[in-house]
């Protein structure tokens, strides 16, 4: 059985350091949960960011919301963190504020029943109380952040997924996020006080789960072991000699392009 993937031991493994907390825009403690499923709160709708529309919570992770806009599909659910500010608001601040709420983008009916739509899902609905919206902490003066640390990052193709991560580059305001064990196919540019990163150790504190890094990170006898058994066959295809398959022995969905920025040297 494989171990148990730690940061303490993976971060000597890999001689790399933590990010130090100062570098994220997050609250050094990760704030608390009390949202429920079922709640139901406005959002800016992530495709349409002009309009204010209806969402329900329909999941959460740690201190993180799974949201569906009302009159949306299910293909569509994005995360938020509970001390987002701009993005999620208690039901009515839209309307205190002069605003009207919005049908979302890809609304399932005639636009002419929205109205109708929009009282009857507010009809009965539990709305989330504005004392659980938490205060968005306070973004870093500047980009602390520098090659080489490792972080705890949302993976955006699979945005209920946090991973361990390396920062692979640094260019002004900007980082690139690179994924331990994971050959670039997930790799994003952002900037130092996106939301989407955290601080190593933090999963472990807010009860999020925690992606470890994909491929091995055993004792480097079977890293040794793995790196033969990925050594294309000596006859190879004749007709794309330059094109060999890297056959995989860890996960199955990594892409046999450049290798990972965090892994290699070693
Ligand atoms: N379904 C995919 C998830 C990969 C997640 C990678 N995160 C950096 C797989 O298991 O291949």
């Amino acid at each position: 059985a494989a171990a148990e993937f730690n940061w303490e031991d993976y971060l000597k493994e890999c001689s790399a350091v933590p990010a130090p907390p100062k570098c994220f825009k997050q609250h050094k403690v990760p704030p608390k949960n009390e949202f429920r499923i079922g709640m139901k709160v406005e959002a800016l709708d992530p495709r349409n960011l002009t309009s204010t529309c209806i969402a329900t919570i329909v999941g959460t992770l740690g201190p993180r919301l799974r949201l569906r806009l009302d009159g949306s599909d299910n293909k569509n659910d994005f995360w938020r963190l509970v001390d987002t500010n701009n993005e999620i608001h208690p039901v009515g601040h839209c309307e205190d504020r002069g605003g009207m709420l919005q049908p979302p983008l890809g609304f399932r009916m005639n636009a002419s029943s929205w109205p109708m739509f929009l009282l009857k899902t507010l009809h009965n609905a539990e709305v989330a109380p504005g004392h659980i919206f938490r205060t968005e902490p306070p973004a870093p003066p500047k980009n602390y952040f520098e090659m080489g640390m490792k972080l705890e990052a949302v993976d955006k193709k699979n945005p209920q997924l946090i991973c361990a991560a390396t920062v692979g580059a640094v260019n002004g305001d900007m980082i690139h996020v690179t994924f331990d064990g994971w050959r670039g196919a997930f790799d994003y540019w952002c900037r130092y006080d996106s939301r989407d990163i955290f601080p190593v150790g933090w999963c472990a504190m807010s009860g999020h789960p925690l992606q470890p890094p994909g491929q091995m990170w055993g004792p480097p006898s079977s890293r040794y072991k793995a790196r033969v058994l990925n050594v294309p066959p000596p006859m190879a295809s004749s007709k794309s000699p330059e094109v060999v398959p890297a056959k995989n022995t860890g996960s199955a969905n990594s892409s046999p392009t450049k290798s990972g920025s965090s892994r290699s040297g070693r």
